[in-house]
């Protein structure tokens, strides 16, 4: 009786203080929003709400979208308007996007939907100072351009990076430009003098498809080349919620978002596919796609036998998807290949079979359980592996280290 009576009160000092703690962040960033507000708009032209009115969005639209992405970074409903806002305060921070080695996928994920979308509007929105793909500049321009913005903008700009950055006595392998500057040092200089930097996908994030084995240029993540600290998006490419989600959070707070061992915010990579999967019913009831076109394939089955990666994959790409939210990867009926974890083209193969028991020689070697932040995710995933090797006890099965001839 007296445990039940203390559990009540230690409930209720719960809920005020979870009130409180709520309360006193909804005050905290309201104030960081008035203080942009302040700040002079680089767009003078309109505001956001002008702007997405032309292209037909309803303000009833926008609030939906802004409840949405509320949701998307695990803050209370309430919070709603306060995104809306920061969504409408965009243009007070200057982007300067540098592409490297890289096939533009990232851009297009987030621009190229054949209607577009909000997140792609308020990408038009935002004062971007400098994108290789978007301006009309070339050649020197363009180099002046950028030499421009940082000066200008000097420890205030968001800088944003696509492309995995060949380095050292490689680095010539990207070069730009009429002044022979190679993306290493071009990504230095921006890196020096900005406000926050973002890695835009997972060859920027990890180095991706160009740092894969052979590594012929010597490619490297952005944080590689870089001593500032910067907030991994990968994803090949990242969702566009995922590249806006990271923007808006850092307009709505000021400072980073918590991020997880990989330096991937948590609100988006927080849990695996596996985690947030449709087909999950089937992998737990055993039902599996044997080979592509079976019946299995056409009752939806899960897609583990065929090589998901689903199970050693952090995103959320089920409740995102791509393509205006049209798809995403296992929904179209292809496994996960796993495009956001580092190192993923080297580690994840053979795409189209399972892993089985490579899973600690994988993206988790060398990784103790102290070592990540996301101690729980390993702890599932180390569950779930003898889960998986319960359900892997299958004809196909081939050890991956012949396959590979190691
Ligand atoms: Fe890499 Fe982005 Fe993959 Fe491509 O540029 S993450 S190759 S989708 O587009 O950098
Ligand atoms: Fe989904 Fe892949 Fe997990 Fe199967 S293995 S439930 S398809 S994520
Ligand atoms: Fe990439 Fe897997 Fe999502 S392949 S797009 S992380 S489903």
């Amino acid at each position: 009786m007296i445990k039940a009576k203390e559990d009540k009160i230690n409930y209720k000092k719960y809920k005020q203080g979870a009130f409180l703690k709520n309360s006193e962040l909804y005050e905290k960033l309201s104030n960081r929003l008035i203080g942009l507000e302040a700040l002079e708009g680089f767009k003078e032209e309109k505001s956001l709400t002008t702007h997405l009115e032309e292209k037909g969005v309803s303000r009833r639209d926008f609030m939906k979208w802004a409840a949405a992405m509320t949701a998307m970074l695990a803050l209370p409903s309430s919070f709603s308007p306060l995104i809306a806002k920061a969504a409408t305060l965009s243009d007070r921070l200057p982007i300067i996007w540098l592409h490297m080695a890289e096939c533009t996928g990232c851009s297009e994920s987030l621009l190229r939907t054949d209607a577009p979308t909000i997140d792609s509007l308020i990408f038009d929105y935002i004062s971007l100072e400098y994108h290789e793909t978007l301006m009309a500049a070339s050649g020197w321009q363009a180099e002046h351009n950028l030499e421009t913005a940082i000066e200008k903008y000097k420890g205030r700009y968001i800088l944003m990076v696509e492309g995995g950055i060949p380095t050292g006595e490689n680095a010539s392998f990207l070069t730009i430009g009429g002044h022979g500057k190679t993306g290493e040092q071009s990504a230095i200089e921006a890196s020096n003098n900005a406000l926050a930097i973002f890695a835009i996908g997972t060859c920027s994030a990890f180095g991706g498809i160009q740092a894969a084995h052979p590594n012929p240029t010597g490619a490297q993540a952005l944080s590689k080349v870089t001593d500032k600290h910067v907030i991994n998006v990968p994803g090949c490419p990242p969702s566009e919620k995922n590249i806006v989600g990271t923007l808006l959070h850092y307009i709505l707070y000021g400072t980073l978002p918590a991020l997880d061992a990989y330096n991937r915010p948590k609100w988006a990579y927080g849990l695996r596919i596996h985690d947030l999967c449709e087909r999950r019913g089937h992998f737990d009831a055993g039902e599996f796609v044997e080979e592509f076109g079976d019946e299995g394939a056409k009752q939806g089955y899960c897609l583990y036998k065929v090589g998901c990666k689903g199970p050693y994959t952090f995103n959320n790409c089920s409740k995102n998807k791509f393509n205006s939210h049209m798809s995403w990867p296992i929904q179209a009926g292809h496994g996960c290949i796993g495009c956001s974890e580092p190192n993923f083209w080297d580690t994840m193969g053979p795409l189209e079979e399972p892993l089985a028991n490579r899973l600690y020689n994988t993206i988790f070697k060398g990784l103790g359980a102290d070592a990540t932040a996301d101690k729980i995710g390993v702890g599932l995933l180390t569950l779930t592996g003898i889960g998986i090797a319960a359900h892997a006890a299958i004809s196909k099965y081939k050890n991956p280290k012949d396959s590979q001839g190691e």
